[in-house]
């Protein structure tokens, strides 16, 4: 049996058959600066409840896979001191081992499976980072939204990846990318990215069907849902470009690879932006746990 505990308020959820809305713990632990990642973490879970939903942050500690955590344990994946970040190929290991981590967008989607709850929120998403094609690095998040089916809300991918390859590796692993309320895809700190999206939906009732029919289709993987950052709260992207590029260029020199790119990247672009892009994200991230909740909430509905 896997080691699996879970919070207080998520038993009780799932007692009383209340929606339920995964989240990770990498944003935490590795994503942004202490003390605004725990602040987030918890304004984040109210916005979840506040919309109908119940939050369950993911995380593996001490080997037993946690599904919600109380606030002392947000506080330990804030301080982030000796918590690794989990993603598929780390999860069962780190169970086995007594280890602690933080779940990544694939680790948070396959403990959120496992405990039966189908709609996760994030910021953003990993994807192909810039100079793929020369060190092949992809996020493990892209082969999990094509075979774990959990609806993820984020805003986007990052824009430190290689969007356009991004959102073709989703198309060829047949992934749904759903852009919600607009015709392209966004690109987390801004609305805009330039790429047309995929699909577009406007309401959460839609979003909710549409994961409902793709269980009774019996197909594998999950849907991508790009909800754009609140217009008073994005980057242009214009502004942003050449920021990226000063962040990327620090990573290449500082010859920074695997798992360490985008914890150092999004330091990198806190600094350059002077906070700026923290702000946005928290924002963004907020955003996506509304609508998290609403069609955990739709789906519930449909389902009971
Ligand atoms: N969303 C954020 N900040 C983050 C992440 C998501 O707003 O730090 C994390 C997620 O855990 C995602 C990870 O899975 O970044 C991507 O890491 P990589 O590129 O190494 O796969």
């Amino acid at each position: 049996m896997i080691p699996m505990s879970f919070s207080a308020e998520v038993a009780e959820a799932m007692k009383n058959d209340q929606p339920l809305v995964a989240l990770e713990s990498t944003i935490i632990s590795h994503g942004m600066p202490y003390p605004q990642n725990v602040e987030t973490a918890r304004l984040v879970e109210q916005k979840v409840r506040d919309n109908g939903a119940v939050p369950a942050t993911i995380a593996i500690i001490e080997g037993v896979l946690c599904i919600g955590l109380d606030d002392e344990q947000l506080e330990m994946f804030g301080q982030a001191k000796g918590v690794a970040k989990l993603s598929r190929a780390d999860i069962a290991a780190c169970l086995a081992s007594g280890g602690t981590g933080a779940t990544t967008v694939a680790a948070t989607m396959i403990g959120a499976h496992h405990a039966g709850i189908s709609v996760f929120a994030t910021g953003g998403i990993g994807g192909v980072h810039r100079g793929a094609d020369q060190t092949f690095d992809i996020s493990a998040d892209l082969p999990e939204l094509a075979q774990t089916p959990v609806t993820v809300v984020a805003a986007g991918a990052k824009a430190i990846l290689d969007l356009p390859k991004t959102f073709e590796v989703l198309e060829t692993y047949g992934v749904p990318v759903i852009a919600f309320g607009q015709d392209e895809v966004p690109a987390f700190w801004s609305r805009s990215s330039g790429i047309p999206a995929p699909l577009r939906m406007d309401t959460a009732d839609e979003i909710a069907k549409s994961h409902q029919m793709r269980g009774l289709l019996d197909l594998p993987g999950g849907q991508l849902v790009a909800n754009p950052i609140p217009v008073d709260a994005e980057i242009a992207a214009e502004e942003l470009a050449p920021v990226i590029e000063a962040a990327l260029a620090e990573a290449e020199a500082a010859k920074i690879a695997a798992k360490d790119v985008t914890p150092f990247l999004l330091n990198a672009m806190y600094e350059k932006t002077e906070g700026r892009s923290l702000t946005a994200n928290i924002v963004l991230v907020l955003n996506n746990a509304e609508l998290a909740a609403k069609i955990a909430a739709s789906l519930h509905k449909l389902t009971s």
